[in-house]
């Protein structure tokens, strides 16, 4: 979420206080985070397990509102907290250890006083750097001598990240600690102990060129109390009738109506380890849903009918967010013509869709994985790896190549395909999630055959051959390894692929079924399986 940004959260960065006389760490942050601020660092110098709930009372509503979460000095504690980075001082622990724990996506602050310790600190695991005090603070008992604007410039002149000025800071100063170069300014008293805490912080705001906000709290209460009954009217005020739901949403299950060959299928998306909420938006996340649980409908050659959607929801994830992912998930099904029969909506510690869907099976031909045989060549409905390429991109932040991870964002049920494939009486088929090696690997398992891969009629994609030479990786393996791109795999006759190849122009030839030799999968390109959520 931050990536780009962070310069911009920097700007109003707003540390809690744990000695204010009248205000709660809570109060102060809600405050600094209506006056616009970009970040909010928990900073509680007596931690101690007490204090845990004040600390996810923050968290949650840095996350509803979009602001960074920082934990001071605390790596365990940020990590437990699953804050959005940690702020160290010079004797802390090291942003090496920040970053081995928290992961490659953390913010990582560092506490610096001048350019000689600059130089002595490492800092190339680090985000920002914090600099003062810049002037008097009364606020950290131990701080060290007041460096002044000078100081701060002669910091910020030298750093290559971002600096954030901190020590004694109000919306008078604020304007000559951006003129000496800080990136951010951060402050404590100055909204804490403020005789007006809310004109001060919004005067603050100003200063830093931020907007103030109409401030969303958690609608999430732990237990999903009478927030979740009003999200699901309004969700479901929004779900369109649909011919073959007769009773829909709203009543205690759905009323469909007959079909004859109905044919049930699930999937399961969770955060971190299917979908980045933070590379992702929520719409997309709901259209990705949708198509990639359709997709196993489409490699059984069923029509997709209804759908239901189980939502686990943390408390950082807002209302909104609830509302875009359904839009998502509608627009998805609408397309489709596959109606929204039904879900449920609970809480939970991260987010995550379950998804069931029914479909309408063929009356003639139910395609399997068993049914491939010795002599049949396999065949890949479109490119793969693509995926796997976005994926690598989104977590890389590098925005070349957008159409690969347009690939990972929006892959498609191939119902077109299906359908060519059906009628040309192809028995054995499913759709690749887990890449081409692992996928194969089950029809070879299912069929008793030996599969051996063979690209040397697979077309190479010009933007994946692009990324592989930038990133140093061989093009064959991310072809063969690489997941999550829904393409169908299928095993037939070579005769009857000649009937449709001209049909599916994206198609190829990826290898053939020979007798069963001992081994399941012969490939002399990658040998491994795509795992979800693994970089
Ligand atoms: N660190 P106020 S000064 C937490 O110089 C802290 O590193 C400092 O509080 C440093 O805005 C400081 O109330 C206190 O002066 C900032």
């Amino acid at each position: 979420m931050f990536g780009k940004n962070l310069k911009k959260a920097l700007r109003f960065y707003f540390i809690t206080d744990d000695s204010a006389p009248v205000l709660t760490p809570s109060e102060q942050a809600k405050i600094a985070i209506r006056a616009g601020a970009g970040a909010i660092q928990y900073r509680n110098k007596s931690f101690t397990s007490m204090y845990y709930d004040e600390a996810s009372e923050i968290r949650d509503l840095c996350r509803c509102n979009g602001v960074l979460f920082i934990v001071n000095d605390n790596i365990l504690l940020a990590k437990l907290l699953k804050a959005d980075g940690v702020h160290l001082g010079q004797y802390d622990e090291s942003s090496a250890a920040a970053r081995k724990i928290l992961g490659p996506d953390a913010i990582v602050g560092i506490s610096v006083s001048t350019p000689e310790e600059l130089y002595k600190s490492n800092i190339s695991n680090c985000d920002y750097i914090g600099t003062g005090p810049v002037f008097f603070t009364g606020t950290k008992k131990d701080a060290k001598k007041v460096i002044g604007l000078f100081g701060l410039k002669s910091v910020a002149e030298k750093s290559c990240l971002p600096v954030v000025a901190i020590g004694g800071i109000d919306a008078s100063s604020a304007p000559s600690c951006f003129a000496g170069g800080a990136a951010g300014v951060a402050v404590i008293s100055a909204i804490s102990r403020a005789p007006d805490p809310l004109n001060s912080a919004l005067k603050l705001g100003e200063a830093c060129f931020c907007s103030s906000r109409s401030y969303i709290e958690s609608p999430w209460s732990h237990d999903a109390g009478p927030g979740e009954f009003g999200l699901i009217e309004k969700l479901i005020k929004n779900i369109p009738a649909h011919p073959e739901a007769i009773v829909s949403p709203g009543d205690d299950a759905c009323l469909l109506s007959a079909i004859s060959n109905p044919v049930i299928t699930s999937d399961t998306q969770r955060e971190g380890v299917h979908f980045l909420l933070n590379r992702q938006t929520p719409e997309e996340i709901g259209i990705k849903a949708v198509e990639i649980t359709l997709s196993d409908l489409a490699a059984c050659y069923a029509r997709p009918v209804a759908l239901f959607i189980n939502l686990c929801l943390p408390s950082y994830v807002s209302g909104n967010t609830v509302e875009e992912i359904y839009k998502g998930v509608l627009n998805a099904l609408n397309k489709h013509e596959c109606a929204l029969a039904g879900g449920n909506i609970s809480s939970g510690s991260e987010l995550a869709l379950d998804l069931f869907a029914i479909g309408e099976a063929r009356k003639d031909l139910f395609p399997k994985r068993l049914n491939a045989k010795p002599g049949y060549g396999l065949y890949c409905t479109g490119p793969l790896g693509l995926a796997r390429a976005g994926l690598e991109l989104l977590n890389n932040n590098d925005t070349d190549f957008p159409d690969l991870v347009l690939k990972f964002k929006f892959p498609k049920a191939r119902f077109d395909a299906a359908h060519i494939l059906a009628n040309a009486g192809i028995d054995c088929v499913m759709d690749i999630s887990d890449g081409l090696y692992g996928d194969a690997g089950h029809i070879a398992k299912a069929s008793q055959v030996t599969i051996e891969l063979d690209l040397n009629s697979c077309p190479f994609d010009p933007s994946l051959l692009l990324f592989c030479q930038k990133y140093g990786r061989k093009t064959e393996e991310i072809i063969v390894e690489g997941g999550e791109d829904y393409e169908l795999l299928f095993a037939c006759h070579p005769d009857t692929y000649k009937t449709i190849a001209d049909k599916l122009k994206t198609s190829f030839q990826a290898g053939r079924c020979l007798a069963f030799n001992g081994k399941h999968i012969i490939s002399p390109f990658g040998t491994g399986s795509f795992r979800h959520g693994k970089k």
